[in-house]
């Protein structure tokens, strides 16, 4: 069967040249296609960690909020204190609904005082900032920009941006950007240059403002990066497991909250009392009682005996020793780092305890799992 793309189905500014780079696999993310991989997934690998890496984002698509009142909205939207998020800085801002369920773990961007990007995973956070907005009543525009990012990783990274946009690239810090306008044969390439990626190396996000330049900047890019090594890529599992970068709707289900996904400490839970300064958001009150039950599952990570598995296709039951449920293994790769089988599972309690042993059937066969914190830290 042939996965069609069609109108509703958007392919990216950079789909074409990632494919004739050797893309052979991809994904819809955001209704949009989002490449995975190569026929070479160790070279991919191996340019991320050891050299440099591009990968077609433009699925990550930006949802603009603009006008007087965007600031507070966002501040509204997100669980991440983001009252004192200044211009050129992005912020990872976790976005719960009023239970306290995950909505969406996007980047903030504050492009200009009164203009911001939410960054997002694969959910419709269009329609819930459209709708939130209008029942709340706040003055701001909600839109789709001509906005794609495209994604430069690896140790070598700030090598092939300076080669390619200059060097003031390297004085970005992580999580700042600029706006900056690449001139290119009498045509100007329109962009917000970030330092960021979803990886655990350094790395950059090159947010394309013109979709019709898609091929000049994957060029112009792909030109400066041969030097040093650079290759193509995609969001890379391995690598992000091992880094532990949450993955929202792989790792996650419907009812998972912040807490249970690993990423608690981006949200500010402070009190909105006189004198404690915490901001009000959006699922504020029921994260508060989430946290005080202390009864909820947890993201954890889990060593899987054996050789190299099959790709999971869909999360898989994980058992105690007494064949008791213990959860879900909702992620699995075999780690060239740690030259072992990692996987994420969300696991309810008293199993999400580190070094707990349990069980899991892949590939027809049954398997030991023990448990371990995150991120991963297996080097011995
Ligand atoms: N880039 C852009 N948009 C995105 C992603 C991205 N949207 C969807 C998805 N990825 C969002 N998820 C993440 C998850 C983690 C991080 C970034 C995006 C990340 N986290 C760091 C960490 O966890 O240590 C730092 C977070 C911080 O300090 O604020 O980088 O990749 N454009």
């Amino acid at each position: 069967m042939e996965l069609i793309v069609g109108p509703r189905t958007r392919v990216t500014p950079f789909t074409d040249r990632a494919t004739a780079a050797g893309i052979t696999k991809a994904m819809v993310y955001n209704h949009t296609v989002l490449p995975i991989g190569t026929d070479d997934p160790a070279a991919e690998y191996r340019a991320l960690t050891e050299t440099a890496a591009i990968w077609d984002v433009g699925c990550e698509r930006q949802v603009q909020i603009a006008g007087p009142d965007a600031h507070r909205f966002i501040t509204y939207l997100c669980a991440r204190d983001l009252r004192d998020l200044q211009v050129g800085v992005a912020r990872y801002a976790p976005m719960c609904d009023h239970q306290g369920r995950l909505v969406n773990d996007p980047m903030a961007l504050r492009i200009d005082d009164t203009t911001f990007w939410l960054s997002i995973a694969d959910s419709d956070v269009l329609l819930w900032a459209r709708a939130v907005a209008g029942e709340g009543g706040y003055n701001v525009e909600v839109t789709e920009p001509d906005v794609w990012p495209l994604a430069i990783q690896g140790p070598r990274a700030e090598d092939v941006v300076a080669a390619a946009l200059g060097e003031w690239v390297r004085d970005l810090r992580f999580f700042r950007f600029e706006r900056y306008d690449h001139s290119l044969e009498g045509r100007s390439i329109p962009m917000v240059v970030c330092r960021s990626g979803w990886s655990g190396q350094d790395g950059f996000e090159l947010f394309l403002m013109d979709g019709d330049m898609g091929e000049q900047l994957w060029d112009l890019l792909w030109g400066a990066g041969q030097p040093f090594g650079l290759g193509v890529g995609a969001p890379n599992n391995p690598e992000r497991i091992e880094s532990f970068l949450l993955s929202f709707g792989g790792d996650t289900d419907s009812e998972s909250d912040p807490d249970e996904a690993g990423i608690g400490r981006f949200v500010s839970l402070k009190s909105d009392d006189p004198g404690q300064a915490g901001h009000d958001f959006i699922g504020k009150e029921a994260l508060r009682v989430r946290r005080t039950s202390g009864t909820q599952r947890r993201l954890v990570g889990v060593v899987i005996d054996g050789g190299p598995p099959m790709p999971l296709r869909s999360p898989r039951a994980l058992r105690s020793r007494d064949g008791r449920p213990a959860g879900t293994l909702r992620a699995l790769t075999r780690s060239p780092r740690f030259n072992a089988n990692i996987g994420l599972a969300l696991l309810d309690p008293p199993w999400s305890e580190p070094g707990t042993e349990l069980e899991v059937t892949l590939d027809g066969a049954d398997r030991s799992a023990t448990t371990t914190t995150l991120p991963f830290n297996l080097d011995s």
